[in-house]
């Protein structure tokens, strides 16, 4: 054998030892990822679900594809839930609150006035209260992996103008699958109805329901301002979502797929945090300019709302567990003092 022969093999051999190392390194398959959304393309939801997808392929060098659903193409929220337990789909993003009835620990974001601002939101919903209620899904057959903002919501309707809690009465108002938000609207005096948001657009069309409640950015997304003229300013409640996986899905995964997935949520999360506030900031605005008639509440009307609100706090605590629910005012409280 040639020297120049000998160094080849050689060479050739260091190659696909070091091929076969990163491979080791790095134990990724080709995997197809279908990661299903409630809102359209163009929404803050959407733009995050891109991102997501483009940080996937970069981690994993091509290999494993994110398609992003969007528009309830594959369903609403609880179809896709159910579809993730049962492993006929890999991953998606929806509200916490349409989570409630698989997850019961779910139920503390749907408290009204838990958090006041951006800030308490991050710390409160990376932290540990944040880790524990997401871990509870396992048990359920998901993964939870990040929490991305929906936002603070408020009150949209084609009837009139809301300036006190007496405005609300007779208001068909459509309130997301969710007891506490059932509960919290009858308590206002609205009649609240359930409905999937991927009905929402049509119902609020054809006069099944007269209002809504949600952010700023899915009222401007969802071309909610064609269908309904009055907004009123209320901020009753942060509303998170929460990107999901399939826990069946997921266990087969290697851990160094787990974390190229885990690391582009994260991306996709900071991503969309901003994105949906700088996008929230300017909506006002953009909302008025699209012909909807905004009012603020009167301190004393936001305050009397508020009194009328906190009564659900009992039944949230009950049904979490005190345990959660003190931890979760101490937790506030370290945040608000910090
Ligand atoms: C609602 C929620 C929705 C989300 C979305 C479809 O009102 O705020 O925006 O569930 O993921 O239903």
């Amino acid at each position: 054998m040639t020297l120049l022969r000998r160094t080849l093999i050689a060479a050739a051999s260091v190659a696909v030892l070091s091929a076969s190392f990163s491979a080791l390194a790095q134990d990724i398959k080709p995997r197809l990822i279908r990661f299903g959304y409630g809102l359209n393309e163009q929404s803050n939801q959407g733009r995050a679900a891109k991102v997501f997808a483009d940080e996937v392929a970069k981690l994993s060098g091509g290999k494993m594809k994110v398609r992003a659903i969007g528009a309830a193409a594959l369903g609403p929220d609880n179809q896709m839930q159910q579809a993730l337990i049962g492993g006929a789909q890999e991953m998606m993003v929806g509200s916490t609150a349409t989570l409630v009835g698989i997850s019961k620990e779910m139920a503390l974001w749907d408290t009204p006035f838990l958090i006041g601002n951006v800030k308490e939101a991050d710390t409160l919903l990376d932290g540990p209260i944040g880790d524990k209620v997401r871990n509870k899904l396992q048990d359920k057959g998901m993964v939870g992996l990040v929490y991305w903002e929906n936002g603070f919501r408020n009150l949209t309707n084609s009837k009139r103008a809301i300036t006190k809690m007496e405005d609300m009465q007779g208001i068909k108002l459509r309130v997301m699958q969710n007891n506490v938000f059932l509960s919290s609207f009858q308590t206002l005096g609205a009649n609240a109805i359930p409905l999937a948001f991927s009905e929402l657009f049509s119902a609020l069309e054809t006069n099944t329901v007269d209002g809504q409640e949600n952010p700023f950015n899915t009222i401007l997304s969802s071309k909610f301002y064609e269908v309904q003229k009055y907004m009123t300013v209320t901020n009753h409640v942060y509303s998170p979502w929460i990107v999901t996986a399939s826990k069946k899905w997921w266990d087969q995964l290697s851990k160094d797929e787990q974390k190229v997935l885990m690391d582009a949520a994260k991306v996709s999360r900071d991503f969309e945090r901003k994105d949906t506030r700088d996008e929230a900031a300017k909506a006002m605005g953009d909302l008025k300019a699209k012909g909807m008639q905004i009012n603020e509440l009167s301190p004393v009307e936001a305050g009397r709302m508020r009194d009328k609100l906190t009564k659900v706090y009992a039944s949230i605590g009950a049904d979490i567990g005190m345990d959660l629910w003190n931890e979760t005012q101490a937790e506030l409280k370290k945040i608000r003092s910090g």
